[in-house]
């Protein structure tokens, strides 16, 4: 009699941990237009520029990490106050609304994406963060092919250029994606470059053909357990 409870709740269970969303570190980023080999679009995803207490490091915020915590309070300072560089992708001069494409590295179910915007802002310079983005058009791809309307987000938050900036999370559905493709249509009213700071997003693991047919083989092994004890 009690095994079967315990065989569900371990099901239960192991379901459980499968749906859990999760933050998703792209594995890189291209762009329609990149300023230099310091702006690169990977800037953009690999941690480049995340703070932490006044600290870099930019082994946080990593695919898998759980979104709840301290993983999307981080702190993220971009740009400089002396010269350093290499922390943010923006377009060369004249390209106002330029296109990324991030690759999550493998398929996902996404619920959201965390973005820093353009959060540069040097001393002895005007504040640059009018570069951020502010509306996008949205694509997703299983394959970086065919590209598929995820729609519009309008007035995304431009970044305070702050060294304490953590960035602000929006909803994005999209099923079987590995591919996401941001179309700027405006920035927040530069007239020089468009970019953002750092990007992750939010979901859940497209479970591969061989787990999902795992699965579905426990619980067809279950239901038959639960016939068998009538
Ligand atoms: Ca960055």
């Amino acid at each position: 009699m009690s095994s079967l409870p315990n065989t569900l709740l371990l099901t239960l269970t192991i379901t459980a941990s499968l749906n859990a969303a999760v933050i998703i570190q792209p594995t890189n980023a291209t762009a329609s237009s990149v300023f230099d080999g310091q702006t690169l679009a990977v800037s953009s995803v690999n941690g480049d520029g995340m703070f932490v207490g006044g600290v870099a490091d930019d082994s946080l915020i990593e695919t898998g990490d759980a979104i709840s915590g301290s993983a999307l309070t981080t702190a993220s300072r971009e740009g400089s106050d002396g010269g350093s560089t290499g922390y943010n992708w923006h377009s060369v001069v004249g390209v106002l609304i330029p296109t990324i494409t991030f690759d999550l590295g493998a398929a996902y179910n996404l619920t959201g994406f965390h973005l820093w915007n353009h959060n540069q802002n040097p001393l002895g310079s005007n504040n640059l963060t009018n570069r951020g983005i502010r509306n996008v058009n949205l694509f997703g791809s299983p394959d970086n092919i065919t590209f598929s309307s995820l729609g519009t987000l309008s007035n995304l938050t431009q970044a305070p250029g702050t060294n304490a900036y953590t960035g602000e999370s929006y909803a994005l559905a999209a099923s079987n994606v590995q591919f996401i493709r941001f179309g700027v249509t405006a920035n927040h009213g530069s007239n020089d470059v468009t970019g953002i700071s750092e990007i992750r997003f939010e979901g859940l693991a497209v479970p591969e053909p061989g787990s999902a047919a795992l699965l579905a083989l426990g619980l067809a092994s279950l239901l038959t357990f639960s016939r068998k004890r009538r």
